[in-house]
């Protein structure tokens, strides 16, 4: 079945090796998705995905750490962008980032009640437009943070299973067909623990 042409590879960063080139899509990491733990800002990827908020206009945790590798030039590209809803997401340029582009999504605060009861098609919503966005813009690859995990709340096994759900069903869909990699950018050891428990459900290994 399609299950099988998923294989999934742990990408350990290395003491020895330039991490920038670990997760770039190469023969030596075969096939689409990679779960690894990581500072997103050093992947040398087509796109990485900011968690970001509804103004777009920066913040702390990944989005902080984005802007700050990227330079000023990314927050003066996204303050035309006009904010962005929850659950969907907007591209920027990756400016001085290895990346070439930002996705920046906007996940759901998990205690707020305007969620309250969509937080799974809200996150969800997130995973799929940015998937959206990369293949619109032919994007090869994906590097996704763990939306809503940190100050948001989400607990990472729900999040992790939302994340992998959207995933596959867009790959199912054939509309990742295009893609070369999908990746999975965790920094917490928590949010990579549910990414390993949770992945051969959604992507039985081969
Ligand atoms: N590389 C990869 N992942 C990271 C990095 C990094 N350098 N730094 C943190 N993470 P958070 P949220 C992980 O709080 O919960 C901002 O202020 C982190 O461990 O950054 O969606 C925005 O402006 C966690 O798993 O985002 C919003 O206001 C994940 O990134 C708000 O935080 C997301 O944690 C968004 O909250």
């Amino acid at each position: 079945t399609l299950s099988l042409l998923y294989k999934i590879n742990k990408i350990a960063p290395s003491p020895d090796l330039d991490p920038s080139t670990l997760p770039t899509p190469s023969a030596a990491y075969n096939d689409k998705i990679s779960v690894i733990r990581q500072d997103i800002t050093v992947l040398a990827v087509d796109s990485i995905v900011n968690a970001a908020n509804n103004s777009l206009l920066g913040g702390g945790g990944v989005d902080g750490a984005i802007h700050c590798a990227a330079g000023p030039e990314l927050l003066d590209e996204c303050e035309l962008l006009e904010g962005c809803d929850t659950g969907d997401a907007k591209i920027t340029n990756g400016y001085d980032l290895p990346a070439k582009k930002v996705i920046h999504a906007v996940g759901p605060i998990y205690w707020d009640k305007r969620a309250a009861g969509k937080h799974t098609t809200l996150l969800s919503g997130c995973y799929r437009r940015s998937l959206e966005l990369a293949v619109e813009n032919g994007l090869k690859s994906i590097a996704f943070s763990a939306l809503s995990t940190g100050v948001y709340g989400y607990p990472s096994g729900e999040a992790s299973e939302t994340a992998l759900a959207t995933v596959r069903q867009f790959m199912d869909e054939g509309k990742a067909d295009d893609m070369d990699r999908i990746i999975f950018c965790n920094f917490m050891q928590k949010d990579e623990d549910a990414y390993f428990e949770n992945i051969p459900r959604f992507f039985p290994p081969v």
